[in-house]
């Protein structure tokens, strides 16, 4: 598998619905620009501008009306950014927790030319819960999505990079953004742009950027990992979404194959008595044959030795649909034979059949007759089933199955979960 490998889309992610609001073409952004070159595409060629997934009068609600606490917004001028307690309080009486956002200070700050970022609005907004939710089945790498709002002719930020891929989607007002090449390419997360805070000002500074364009409303902006960027509204207010994808890298590959070594004996071995691991000399004696323990070893390693660690580190990243509980709750109680049940979207399983059936979960595994299997694999392919339609069970084993799922919030009923784009979408990461 080269480095250009391409891999085919999840099964329920084949239309990619979120990743196309984004880009016009997925192939030629998979193909051409994923991690490599921004790009910038305007409304016209998009399929839909994006103020049903944000908007200033939301910002201002959230603002207001959400009981918001840090660090759940950021504010910054010119590249300071101000302390929380210049807009933080106690919330009064039942709610005097000090770190609630005042509305009074933000209206302040705003006024004064600061920038207002909402953050993580993956987890606050719901029909950005569903974005996220379904970018994160289309692309692959779990999201997370924070919205910018900055007065008219105002800069927040200073020229920086971030440690993961951006896609500014722009809400509301225009705002003149300008990228420039990285100064160091596909940064970790741990690589943050302080490490390099005079390269990349003077990159900024006195190389060609490769966007210098103004975005509008339903424009977006690709910007890759490490790509220096800032931006300055124009003439009214602006607000942009940044929804970042936390890349999964290579890297993470190398650090769990490495990880594997931890189960061979040889290298767990005790360094010598007296040993200085840091006289270079020492080292010399010593490396040439744990190298080679380590190559033996990582030459072994197979893709399936990998994936248990991998499943535990990235699976928990990104969450699945929401789950209504009280509607939940009352579902499941009101379970029989003609209910409609369905795989809880982007729900990350795998189901091994046998005696026991186990179904791996991000974070339990949980087992079950091997009479169920069939049953099982039915019931996760990510279409509505009824219950009394499952296969090789009878009607009182369907209906204990089906329980169980719904109890481990594995399935849902379609009728319980909130009318969103999301649950008509449907959006999943199928694993066979
Ligand atoms: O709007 C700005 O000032 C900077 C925005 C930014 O850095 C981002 O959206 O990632």
């Amino acid at each position: 598998m080269g480095a250009g490998y391409r891999p085919e889309p999840a099964a329920e992610a084949v239309d990619r619905p979120a990743l196309r609001r984004c880009v016009v073409n997925v192939d030629e952004f998979a193909n051409s620009y994923w991690g490599s070159r921004a790009l910038l595409t305007h409304a016209p060629d998009l399929p839909a501008p994006y103020d049903d997934l944000f908007s200033l009068p939301a910002a201002d609600e959230l603002l207001s009306r959400r009981g918001l606490r840090t660090p759940f917004l950021r504010i910054a001028k010119n590249g300071v950014v101000v302390g929380d307690s210049q807009f933080t309080g106690p919330g009064g009486v039942g709610a005097d927790i000090p770190d609630q956002v005042r509305d009074d200070k933000v209206a302040a700050l705003f006024a004064d030319g600061h920038t207002v970022v909402l953050q993580a609005l993956h987890r606050t907004w719901p029909p950005l819960v569903d974005f996220a939710t379904q970018l994160s089945a289309d692309a692959g790498h779990p999201v997370q999505i924070n919205s910018y709002l900055t007065p008219p002719e105002s800069r927040g930020f200073s020229a920086h990079y971030d440690v993961h891929d951006v896609f500014v989607l722009q809400v509301a007002g225009e705002k003149h953004w300008t990228v420039h090449e990285p100064v160091h390419p596909n940064p970790l997360r741990n690589q943050p742009w302080t490490d390099h805070s005079t390269a990349v000002a003077a990159a900024a500074r006195d190389k060609a950027p490769v966007v210098d364009d103004v975005l509008r409303p339903g424009d977006a902006l690709y910007v890759p990992r490490g790509f220096l960027h800032s931006a300055k509204a124009l003439g009214g207010v602006s607000a942009h979404l940044t929804v970042g994808l936390h890349t999964l890298t290579r890297y993470l590959l190398v650090q769990e194959l490495t990880n594997l070594a931890a189960n061979e004996p040889d290298l767990r071995t005790a360094l010598p008595l007296g040993f200085d691991p840091t006289d270079p000399a020492q080292l010399d004696q010593l490396l040439p044959h744990l190298k080679q323990l380590l190559i033996n070893h990582l030459t072994a390693a197979t893709a399936a030795d990998l994936t248990p660690a991998l499943r535990r580190r990235t699976w928990s990243t990104t969450r699945p649909e929401p789950i209504p509980p009280l509607a939940h709750a009352a579902a499941t109680k009101s379970l029989t034979a003609s209910t409609t049940v369905r795989r809880r979207a982007n729900l990350r399983y795998h189901l091994t059949p046998g005696n026991p059936t186990t179904l791996q979960l991000s974070d339990r595994a949980i087992t079950f007759p091997e009479s169920t299997a069939q049953a099982l694999t039915h019931l996760l392919d990510g279409q509505d089933h009824k219950v009394g339609d499952l296969p090789t069970l009878t009607p009182a084993d369907q209906l204990t199955l089906v329980r169980r799922l719904l109890t481990e919030a594995v399935l849902i009923t379609p009728t319980s979960q909130a009318e969103t784009p999301l649950s008509q979408a449907r959006p999943a990461r199928e694993q066979p």
